[in-house]
């Protein structure tokens, strides 16, 4: 029992998220290194929501709410740290969500399908028994996605995703999401628009967005969509890792 006192007491209880996960099975074997990576970037930013990564948020959702065929794409990791919390912002904005595993076994998806299925989301994608297409007819595993998600959606939120992954979707002709702490990150550098922060704090502040942006006018998400840059907003949120005592 970690005691809410102790100063690193959120993150203490992610790893430990993160643990329980690993002794579950359904994480990749370098998933532990991949949540150490996003650690140190958390720490670099004040584990805490930066305003470049508040301005994403609000294009992503907009994005998504303005897509005819929205996705969440959910590996180990982003399951493991935030499933609820994705199940909500599926809900919210009507998007389907699929398991894309980096590191694909039979065994990890049946674990993980079986989760959301525990958590109360019963249409998960991505099982074994889906209908598995291969992006552009590329016959890799990590070409495979679902026939009625992420191979026809229009738009899909990737969060901490492996660039070559996020490279074959964007040559889909596929508008991406990404979260991830890392700014310097191929999948973050390949995406339309990328959010530097925290799964653990972007989705259930993107189920908020939601809220709010589902009663305005489309032509308004439209501008927010239009009038963003990726590259800029990636340059701000960079600018927000400050090395200081
Ligand atoms: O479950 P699988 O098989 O799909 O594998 C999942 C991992 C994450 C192991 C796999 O996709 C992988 O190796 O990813 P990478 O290349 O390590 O990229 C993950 C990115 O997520 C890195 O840039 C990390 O900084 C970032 N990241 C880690 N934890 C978080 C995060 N970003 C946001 N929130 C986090 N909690």
């Amino acid at each position: 029992m970690i005691p809410k006192s102790h100063p690193r007491y959120e993150s203490l209880l992610l790893r430990d998220k993160m643990v329980k996960a690993a002794q579950e099975g359904y994480l990749a074997d370098s998933a532990l290194i991949a949540h150490g990576r996003g650690e140190a970037f958390d720490y670099l930013i004040g584990e805490k929501t930066t305003y470049p990564a508040k301005r994403a948020m609000y294009v992503a959702v907009a994005a998504l709410l303005l897509s005819n065929n929205p996705v969440i794409s959910v590996n180990g990791n982003a399951t493991a740290l935030a499933i609820d919390e994705i199940i909500e912002l599926a809900n919210a904005i009507d998007a389907k969500i699929e398991i894309n595993l980096f590191y694909r076994t039979d065994e990890r998806v049946k674990l993980i399908t079986q989760l959301y299925k525990n958590h109360g989301y019963k249409n998960i994608l991505g099982t074994l028994d889906d209908d598995i297409e291969y992006i552009n007819d590329i016959p890799n595993n990590r070409a495979t996605a679902s026939k009625s998600g992420i191979y026809s959606a229009d738009t899909i939120l990737i969060p901490l995703e492996d660039g070559d992954r996020a490279e074959i979707l964007k040559k889909g002709g596929k508008n991406i999401i990404t979260i991830d702490l890392n700014p310097l990150s191929r999948t973050s550098k390949m995406s339309d628009v990328s959010i530097m922060d925290n799964i653990v704090r972007a989705i259930p502040f993107m189920t908020k967005i939601a809220e709010d942006l589902k009663t305005q006018d489309k032509k308004v998400l439209i501008d927010m969509v239009n009038d963003f840059d990726n590259e800029e907003n990636l340059k701000e949120s960079l600018e927000q890792i400050r090395i200081k005592e």
